[in-house]
C-alpha cells in the first residue's frame, strides 16, 4: 500500500461523524463477559454476537473501522458470508488486534508490557491479505503510589513504536493505543502527570522508530480521575485536563485521535468527547473521535443474552449508543439523546428484562 493510501485509509478512520468500533476482546476477555452475564463461553456464541454487531442494520453510518480479534476475522455469518465481506459492504474498514496481550514485566512488579513482537512481520502481511487496512496494539500502563516505572513505560512505548513500524511496512494503518487505567484512587492531577510522560516517550519512541505520524491513530484513555478516588472530576474538567495535556504531548501531525472509554459509563464516555469537540474543536489541530468497546457494546451484550429472539433489540441498542458517539464526535452530543432514543425500543426492552 503506497504512502498515500495509507494516509487516505488513516483520514477514514476518523471522518466526520464516525468513530471505530473495538469489538476485538481475545477470547478470555470475551468468555468473561460472557460468563458475567450466563452466556456459555462457546465459539459459537463468539460468533453468533459478533454476527449481531456485524449486521446491525445501519452500523456504516457511525463506525468507520472495527477492530477484530483473530478468530473473528476468520469467521463468517451463518449463512457462510465471511466477516471481511460483511464489514466492507457495509462501507466499514476491517482492522485487526496483533498485539498477544499485556505479560507480567520481569523485575516490575504489578506491571505489565504487551507482547507480540515475534513473527509479527508475517502475521500483518496475511490479515492485509485477509483485508484487514489497520492494526491496532495496547499497552496498559497502571497508576499507584509508586508506579508507573520509568522500565515500564519505555518498554511498552518501543513496542508500540516497533509495533507502528511494521504495520507502516506492511500497508497497515497503526492504532497506537497507550492505556493508562483508571484503576486505583488517583487524582485527575497525577492521571495527567502520569499520561503525559507515558505520551512524551510514546511519541520519542515513534520518532526514533521513524514512524509516519501522518498514518497512524493515536488511541488513548482520557485524563480522568481514578474510579476510587474520592474527589471525581466532573464533564468539563475531564475534558478541559484531557485536551491540555494531549496538545502537549501529541505531535500536530498525527492523523486522528479515537479515545477509549477504559470502563466509562456509555453516557459519561459520550459526554467526554462531545464535550471535548464542543469546547476545543476549532483549537485542535487532530481530529477526536471515538474507538469505543465496552461504551458502545455492553447494553447490547446485556440485552442479547444469548437468545436469538434478542437479536433485534441488542442491534437497535448498539445503533443507538453508535449514534450518541457519532454525535458526540461532532460536538452534537446531548443527554436529551438518551432519552428520545428510549421510547422507541422501550417495550421490546422492558419484555427482554422481565
Ligand atoms: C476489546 O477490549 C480490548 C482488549 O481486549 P483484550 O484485553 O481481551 O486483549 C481493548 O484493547 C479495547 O480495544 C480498548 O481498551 C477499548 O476498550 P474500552 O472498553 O476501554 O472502550
Amino acid at each position: 500500500m503506497s504512502a498515500q493510501e495509507l494516509v487516505a485509509t488513516a483520514k477514514a478512520m476518523v471522518a466526520p461523524g464516525k468513530g471505530i468500533l473495538a469489538m476485538d476482546e481475545s477470547n478470555g476477555t470475551c468468555n468473561k463477559r460472557f460468563e458475567a452475564l450466563g452466556i456459555a463461553p462457546t465459539e459459537e456464541n463468539r460468533r453468533a454476537y459478533r454476527e449481531l454487531i456485524l449486521t446491525a442494520p445501519g452500523l456504516g453510518e457511525y463506525i468507520s473501522g472495527v477492530i477484530l480479534y483473530d478468530e473473528t476475522i476468520r469467521q463468517a455469518k451463518k449463512n457462510g458470508t465471511s466477516f471481511v465481506k460483511v464489514i466492507t459492504d457495509a462501507g466499514i474498514i476491517p482492522g485487526i488486534k496483533v498485539d498477544t496481550g499485556a505479560k507480567d514485566l520481569a523485575n516490575h512488579p504489578q506491571e505489565k508490557v504487551t507482547e507480540g513482537l515475534d513473527g509479527l512481520r508475517s502475521r500483518i502481511a496475511e490479515y492485509y491479505v485477509m483485508g484487514a487496512r489497520f492494526a491496532k496494539w495496547r499497552a496498559v500502563i497502571t497508576i499507584s503510589e509508586k508506579i508507573p516505572s520509568r522500565g515500564c513505560i519505555e518498554a511498552n512505548a518501543h513496542a508500540l513504536a516497533r509495533y507502528a513500524a511494521l504495520c507502516q511496512e506492511g500497508g497497515l494503518v497503526p492504532i497506537v493505543e497507550p492505556e493508562v487505567l483508571m484503576d486505583g484512587d488517583h487524582t485527575i492531577e497525577r492521571c495527567y502527570e502520569v499520561t503525559e510522560e507515558v505520551l512524551h516517550t510514546v511519541f520519542n519512541q515513534l520518532y526514533v522508530q521513524r514512524v509516519v505520524l501522518e498514518q497512524i491513530i493515536l488511541k488513548p484513555s482520557m485524563v480522568i480521575s481514578g474510579k476510587d478516588c474520592p474527589k471525581q472530576a466532573n464533564v468539563v474538567e475531564v475534558a478541559q485536563a484531557t485536551v491540555d495535556c494531549l496538545l502537549r504531548a501529541v505531535p500536530a501531525a498525527v492523523q486522528g485521535v479515537a479515545f477509549l472509554s477504559g470502563g466509562q459509563s456509555n453516557e459519561v464516555a459520550s459526554a467526554h468527547l462531545h464535550e471535548m469537540n464542543a469546547r476545543f474543536s476549532s483549537i485542535l489541530p487532530w481530529s477526536v473521535t471515538f474507538s469505543y468497546a465496552r461504551a458502545i457494546q455492553q447494553p447490547a451484550l446485556e440485552l442479547w443474552k444469548g437468545d436469538n429472539a434478542n437479536v433485534q433489540t441488542a442491534q437497535k441498542t448498539l445503533l443507538h449508543r453508535a449514534k450518541c458517539n457519532s454525535a458526540a464526535r461532532n460536538g452534537k452530543y446531548s443527554p436529551e439523546m438518551e432519552k428520545l432514543a428510549e421510547p422507541a425500543i422501550a417495550d421490546e426492552i422492558a419484555q427482554i428484562r422481565t
